[in-house]
C-alpha cells in the first residue's frame, strides 16, 4: 500500500532509538524449552521447539511499528519466519478464517485477526531484533508481528497459533474496545461504549463517572467542573473545549483522550494513563501528573518548530507537576518544546 506520509494520522515517533514498553512485562514463568503450539483447523496440530521453526526460509523484513497510543517506532529490522511458510508446513483446513495468537502469559494474552488479512500483511514469527535476540520485555524468545496494524496485534511471548472457523477476540479487543482491524492509515483505534440517552444526561449531572467505563465518551464543550472520575476507562473520551477545572481524574485510563482547548485548572491527573491524550490550547495551569504515564501524550502541535507561533497551540503550562523522567518519555518535537519553556 502507498502513503504519502511514514507516519500515519495521528501518530509520531519517539524520540531517538527509544522503544516503549506497553502493557504486560513479562511472560509467565518460561519453560526450559520454549515451543510453539499449532493447532485448531490444522492438518496436523503440532508443537515446534524455535530450533525446528528456524529451519524454515528466515526472512529479514524492516517494519514501522505503530502503538493505538500514538507513538511510532520507524525502521525496526526483525528476524523471523512467514506464517504463511509455517502454516504451509503443517496444512491448514480450508475452514480456517481466523488465526488467534497466543501468549504465555499470565492473564492467557491473545490478538487475533483474519487469516487472509494476516498473510497478505505478511505477519510473521520473530525471535530477533537489529541482529540481536529480542528482548524478554518486548516478547522475547519469540513474538509474531503484524506489520501495517497497530502493534497490539503483535503479540508478546507466542507460544501458540490457533486456527479457527468464527473469530475470538483477543485480550485489548474484548476487554477494552480495541478495534478489531487496527488499521493505523484509517485510525482504527477503539470502537466507542453505547449509551443511551437518558444515562448521559444522568452522568452529565452528578458529574460522577468514578469506576466507570465510558471509553469514546463524548462530552465536547460541556461544562463539567469539580467532575469526579477516579478509576474511569475514558480511553478515547472526547473532552475538547470542556470546562474541567479541578476535575479529578486520578488512576483513570485516559489514553487517546480529547482535551483540545480544554478548561483543566488544578485538575489532578496522579496515576492516571493519559498515554496518547491531547492537550494542545489546555489550560493546564496547576494540574498534577505525578505518577501519570505520558507516553504519546501532546501538549503543542507535532511540527511547531516550522510553524509561526501563533499556530503553535501550546497548552498553558504553568505550575504543572511533571517530572523529567515523564518529560523524556514524549515524542522528540514534545521534548523540545517542554525545553525551550525550561522544564
Ligand atoms: N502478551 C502480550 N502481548 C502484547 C501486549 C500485552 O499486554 N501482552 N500488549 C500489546 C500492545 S497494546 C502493544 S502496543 C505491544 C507493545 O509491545 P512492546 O512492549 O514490545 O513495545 O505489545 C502487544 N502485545
Ligand atoms: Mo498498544
Amino acid at each position: 500500500m502507498e502513503h504519502d506520509s511514514e507516519l500515519p494520522p495521528g501518530q509520531q515517533r519517539v524520540a531517538g532509538d527509544k522503544w516503549p514498553l506497553v502493557g504486560e512485562r513479562e511472560s509467565a514463568v518460561v519453560p526450559a524449552t520454549w515451543t510453539l503450539a499449532i493447532h485448531g483447523c490444522v492438518d496436523h496440530p503440532c508443537r515446534w521447539t524455535l530450533d525446528e521453526l528456524q529451519q524454515l526460509p528466515q526472512v529479514r523484513p524492516t517494519v514501522d511499528i505503530h502503538c493505538v497510543t500514538r507513538w511510532s517506532k520507524l525502521g525496526v529490522s526483525f528476524t523471523g519466519v512467514l506464517l504463511r511458510d509455517v502454516l504451509h508446513a503443517v496444512g491448514v483446513d480450508p475452514a480456517a478464517r481466523y488465526v488467534s495468537f497466543e501468549s504465555h502469559s499470565t492473564r492467557g494474552h491473545t490478538s487475533s485477526l483474519a487469516l487472509e488479512t494476516a498473510l497478505e500483511l505478511g505477519t510473521f514469527l520473530a525471535w530477533e531484533v537489529d541482529g540481536r535476540p529480542l528482548p524478554a520485555m518486548h516478547g522475547g524468545p519469540l513474538r509474531n508481528i503484524v506489520p501495517g496494524r497497530y502493534f497490539y496485534k503483535s503479540v508478546k511471548w507466542l507460544c501458540g497459533l490457533e486456527l479457527l472457523v468464527d473469530d475470538r477476540l483477543g485480550y485489548w479487543e474484548a476487554d477494552a474496545g480495541y478495534h478489531n482491524e487496527a488499521d493505523p492509515w484509517r485510525e482504527q483505534r477503539y470502537l466507542a461504549a453505547d449509551l443511551d440517552k437518558r444515562r448521559l444526561k444522568q452522568l452529565l449531572a452528578t458529574r460522577d463517572f468514578s469506576g466507570l467505563d465510558l471509553r469514546g465518551f463524548q462530552a465536547a464543550d460541556r461544562e463539567l467542573d469539580d467532575l469526579v472520575a477516579r478509576d474511569a476507562k475514558l480511553r478515547d473520551a472526547n473532552f475538547r473545549g470542556c470546562r474541567l477545572q479541578r476535575a479529578d481524574f486520578r488512576g483513570a485510563n485516559l489514553s487517546n483522550a480529547h482535551f483540545q482547548g480544554a478548561k483543566l485548572v488544578d485538575a489532578k491527573f496522579q496515576g492516571a494513563d493519559v498515554e496518547g491524550a491531547n492537550f494542545c490550547q489546555a489550560d493546564l495551569r496547576g494540574c498534577d501528573f505525578s505518577e501519570a504515564s505520558l507516553f504519546g501524550a501532546s501538549f503543542v502541535v507535532e511540527n511547531w518548530q516550522a510553524l509561526p507561533e501563533d499556530q503553535w497551540q501550546a497548552a498553558q503550562l504553568t505550575d504543572v507537576r511533571l517530572t523529567q523522567r515523564q518529560i523524556e518519555s514524549l515524542a522528540t518535537s514534545q521534548v523540545a518544546y517542554l525545553q525551550r519553556l525550561g522544564k
